[in-house]
Order: structure tokens, then C-alpha cells, then sequence
């Protein structure tokens, strides 16, 4: 999603593609600590954390239209929802890909988080409001492992939050969005071999 963000900015990047079970020595190296992506390396140094990285681009290229909100109480909302979405949403789909046993409560735990998202989406159209699309760009990542959730699941998210599937495709609409968006068959292949590999029968 950082392509997005890059995109809006309007900066030339150069983008690498990891594999995650042989990451390469440059992730190695510029993130030492998760050894996850995304990383920005600008001139040379690295930096972390796709919200980290979002602030640092508002900074460096503060000439160009800001991709987080200005008003401090609007930023820490935009931070908040990415935390709460790595810390639940994404533990609990990996369960539901995962767990044996406990499936359905991982169903039923991740079903509950992306109510609570939905709650606070409301009727609006965007988290960040009806403008401030570009909020929501650092949420939109972990809708591209629904489809992988739902195949291992056997469920559909959107019977359960139809609001939170109508959210991530109106920003798919956005150009920058919809020609940078993640390969869900990939990512379903990369949830089959980590199943694979971690799985205790
Ligand atoms: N909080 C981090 C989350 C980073 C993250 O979870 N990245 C995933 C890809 S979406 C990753 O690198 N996974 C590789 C791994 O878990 O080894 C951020 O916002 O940048």
C-alpha cells in the first residue's frame, strides 16, 4: 500500500517484492527488529511502520497534498484503526486459517472486530469523512487477505459487515488504489504453504 501513498504523493519509488519465507538481505537489514514490510529506504536510511512511514512523507514532501490529517485528534484516529486492525484483525484471520480446533471462535472473534469497525464507520463514506479518502489507505491492506479468510473459513464477510465490503470497494475505486491493489491468489498461496508449515495436526 505504500505504492499508493507514493502515487498520491506523486514520487518516483522503486519498488521490491519480498518473499516471505527467504526474505532478502536488505529487509534483513533495514528492518532488523519485525524484519516485516513495508520499509521506506530514503536516502539510504530505512524507515518502519506503513503509519510511521505515511507521517515522515508528509514531512519530507511537505510540498504535496498531505496523505494523513492535520488536526492531531483526526491523525490519532488514523493511527489508532491500523493498530487495533494488526493487533486483532490480523490475528484473527491468521487463525482462522490456522487453528483446528478453535476456527469457529476465530470466525466468530474476527466477525466481531470488523463490527466494531463498522460501528465506527457509521454511515459515513470514508473513516476519514466524506473527503478524506486517503485515511483509509492505511486500512485497506488487510482487506486483501478477506478472500484467503473466507476460503479457509468457508464464510462470506460481507453477509456478516456489508458495510465494511461496500467501504473497501468504493476505495478501489480510486485509480492509485485500484492498479496497486495485492494479488489475493498470493496471498491465499502464501497463507498455504504458512499453514503448512505451522499447522499441528
Ligand atoms: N505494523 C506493521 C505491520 C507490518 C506487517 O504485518 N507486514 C506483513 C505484510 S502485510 C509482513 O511483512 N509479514 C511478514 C511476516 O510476518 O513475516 C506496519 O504497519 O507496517
Amino acid at each position: 500500500m505504500l505504492r499508493i501513498a507514493m502515487e498520491e504523493k506523486g514520487i518516483d519509488y522503486e519498488s521490491k517484492q519480498e518473499d516471505f519465507f527467504d526474505k532478502s538481505r536488505l529487509l534483513l537489514e533495514m528492518n532488523p527488529i519485525h524484519k516485516k514490510v513495508p520499509v521506506l529506504v530514503h536516502n539510504g536510511r530505512p524507515i518502519c511502520e506503513l503509519l510511521i512511514i505515511l507521517q515522515y512523507m508528509d514531512e519530507v514532501w511537505d510540498h504535496k497534498a498531505p496523505l494523513l490529517p492535520s488536526d492531531p485528534y483526526q491523525q490519532s484516529q488514523a493511527g489508532f484503526r491500523p493498530n487495533y486492525s494488526d493487533k486483532k484483525i490480523y490475528e484473527t484471520g491468521r487463525r482462522i486459517c490456522t487453528a483446528k480446533q478453535d476456527q469457529e471462535e476465530a470466525k466468530k472473534q474476527f466477525i466481531g472486530c470488523l463490527e466494531t469497525l463498522e460501528g465506527e464507520l457509521g454511515n459515513k463514506f470514508y473513516f476519514g469523512g466524506e473527503s478524506s479518502r486517503l485515511v483509509d489507505v492505511v486500512l485497506l491492506p488487510y482487506t486483501s487477505w478477506f478472500y484467503t479468510y473466507e476460503t479457509f473459513g468457508n464464510f462470506k464477510i460481507e453477509e456478516k459487515c456489508p458495510k465494511i465490503i461496500a467501504w473497501a470497494n468504493r476505495c478501489k475505486e480510486r485509480k492509485s488504489v485500484s492498479k496497486n491493489l495485492a494479488d489475493l491468489q498470493k496471498i491465499y498461496d502464501f497463507m498455504l504453504q504458512y499453514q503448512r508449515r505451522t499447522r499441528v495436526v
